[in-house]
């Protein structure tokens, strides 16, 4: 029955006739059957109760979106979904924490299932590389990436104490991890920090350094006051939880500030052997707070001849795509002959994609039915007035400094309406152009404005099974308010025309949870900003209220990102509480409009 109201809801866009008992019946059908599944009967006969209550006094007015792109009459009503606190993050913040950061239990910053599907590898943005066992929930700290003042881990100067994305950013597995044993991982470091730059296995037995070396920083024009690290590691053995392997420096590039640095990674994972893009990364470059500075750095995200606030795409393995490519400059990556600035002068070969603030989550949107919708998606976060989701193509320019959104951003830092003639320089250097090019848009942008946010968070295409209504549709996430909304696919592709003025609409997610602690349980939340509170305060927090803050969130971040699994099921995970949650199941919420 659910499924068959989601259908109807979702893929043929009606929107009335589905609402009422029959709607809320469903939804409770499809909790009622995950938690049975679960075991947990006792819960689901709360929450079955509780969320009938909701439903049955749920508010009939659409909510206000400000300068939000508005959802068309006629559009899906919300989905719910239902969550479970799935694992509880060990805590490596400070319970009485009152800095930006030191008060966020647990810094999780990515879930990746490991091919295979037996384990996750979750980073920290404090240092645990963890491997987190499926089957018993165990967590084991397979790397320590925090040698910093005395601390046992790898690198003493590993810059994770302040901004908001410091730290151990990003791990990813190669394509080809089952039969080569290799990972990759991001990580920040201070040059000014006492120490070396290289790890220290003191406390890593397992990690041969035989011949590990350094690589020159990329250089950026400016200040450097950081230097984001990518690094291939190879383990001998996957089947325990211990590394022991080699580790070898892939990439080092300068950074003007503390924000914004080198972020994620993300292979294409259609891509075969054979295929040109088999075991190429995409890296989303920030823009290491460049682009809002009021000194000549503020052109660097536009810059060809400089890799920050861009999409790279190079080859970590020397050995793999040696006729269709070339040696970097510091010998340890190949850059491919299809990308699109290795034959423009004075512009780097690695850059896939420019003009970008803060790329900081790719995804590889797979449509399961037609390859030639598949499209690489980056979330980047905006300045003061639009959060985007952008379709990455090759070589286009995404705009920033000189655009946010789909508006123009001025020198002061506020946006106005694009000009007439929309072109921007194509910069190879601090006054070297080559002509002109017209900026590449959002597909989906949200303001900073009462019922919108402040910054985006990760976003993933839902190909799964427990969520019916979300098939097809792009989840993402506002990491201050922690809104979840989701918008249609088929209208992202649609909005992704060339013209600025055509967005996708967005629509919201509503979540249904069960404080395990019995606490205040409204069972339907807005967004995740009060669960998140609610079990900041279980695990010990002792801040009055989240740790953070936003314009639009006011006091406290939710600092919430979804993750995706093999199976293509979702989880919320949040660094305020620590805590990662599963996706168990949802439908459309009755129309009461
Ligand atoms: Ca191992
Ligand atoms: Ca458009």
């Amino acid at each position: 029955m659910q499924g068959r109201l989601a259908r109807s809801r979702t893929d043929s866009g009606e929107a009335g006739g589905a609402g009422g008992l029959g709607a809320w019946l469903s939804i409770i059908a499809v909790v009622h059957k995950r938690l049975m599944s679960l075991g947990r009967l006792a819960i689901c006969a709360a929450t079955c109760v509780a969320a009938t209550l909701s439903l049955l006094s749920a508010s009939a007015a659409a909510p206000g979106f400000g300068a939000v792109t508005l959802a068309p009459a006629g559009a899906p009503a919300p989905v719910i979904i239902s969550l479970k606190d799935w694992v509880a993050m060990p805590i490596t913040g400070k319970v009485d924490g009152k800095g930006q950061t030191d008060g966020m239990l647990a810094r999780v910053n990515s879930l990746r299932e490991e091919p295979g599907g037996r384990r996750y590898f979750i980073n920290d943005l404090n240092g645990p590389l963890y491997i987190l066992d499926k089957s018993s929930k165990t967590f084991t700290t397979y790397l320590d990436f925090n040698g910093r003042d005395r601390r046992p881990g790898l690198f003493h100067k590993l810059a994770y104490d302040t901004g908001y994305a410091g730290g151990l950013v990003a791990v990813q597995f190669d394509p080809d991890y089952s039969h080569n044993g290799r990972f990759y991982t991001v990580h920040v470091e201070d040059p000014a920090l006492p120490g070396s730059n290289a790890p220290d296995n003191t406390n890593a037995p397992g990690l041969n350094l035989r011949g590990y070396t350094n690589t020159r920083p990329i250089p950026t024009p400016g200040d450097t006051l950081r230097e984001g690290v990518l690094i291939e590691w190879t383990d001998a053995n996957t089947t325990n939880a211990t590394f022991e392997g080699t580790a070898r420096e892939v990439m080092r590039i300068s950074l003007n500030t503390r924000i914004h640095p080198l972020g994620d990674l993300v292979f294409n994972p259609r891509a075969r052997r054979g295929d040109a893009d088999w075991r190429v990364v995409y890296i989303g470059c920030g823009d290491g707070g460049s682009g809002e500075s009021r000194l000549s750095i503020r052109t660097n995200p536009q810059r060809l001849d400089t890799l920050v606030g861009k999409v790279l795409r190079v080859i970590p393995d020397l050995s793999e795509h040696t006729s269709t490519s070339t040696v970097g400059e510091n010998g340890r990556y190949r850059v491919p002959n299809d990308n699109p600035y290795v034959s423009t002068r004075g512009a780097r070969g690695e850059i896939w994609a420019y003009g970008l603030r803060n790329p900081h989550r790719l995804h590889w949107a797979i449509d399961p039915a037609t390859r030639a919708n598949d499209r690489l998606i980056a979330d980047s976060v905006g300045l003061h007035t639009w959060e985007a989701v952008y379709i990455i193509h090759k070589g286009a320019n995404y705009g920033y400094s000189q655009r946010e959104g789909n508006e123009t951003l001025q020198p002061d830092n506020k946006t106005t309406a694009l000009p007439s003639l929309d072109r921007i320089p194509v910069l190879t250097g601090e006054t070297t152009t080559d002509g002109t090019v017209a900026p590449t848009y959002p597909v989906i942008q949200y303001g900073h404005v009462a019922g919108g946010g402040d910054a985006i968070g990760s976003g993933v295409l839902y190909r799964g099974s427990l969520v019916p209504a979300l098939r097809g549709k792009y989840i993402f996430t506002d990491l201050t308010t922690g809104h979840v909304w989701f918008a249609d696919y088929r209208e992202m592709l649609a909005a992704d025309d060339g013209n600025p003025r055509t967005l996708a609409p967005i629509h919201e997610v509503k979540l249904q949870w069960t404080d395990p602690n019995g606490g205040d349980n409204a069972a339907l939340f807005d967004t995740m900003k009060p669960i998140t509170k609610m079990a900041y305060f279980a695990r010990g927090g002792r801040l009055p209220d989240l740790p953070g803050r936003g314009t639009v969130s006011g006091l406290g971040r939710a600092d919430v990102h979804v993750a995706v699994d093999g199976a293509g099921e979702l989880y919320l995970f949040s660094k305020t509480d620590g805590m990662i949650r599963a996706v168990v199941g949802g439908a459309v919420l009755p129309d009461t409009r």
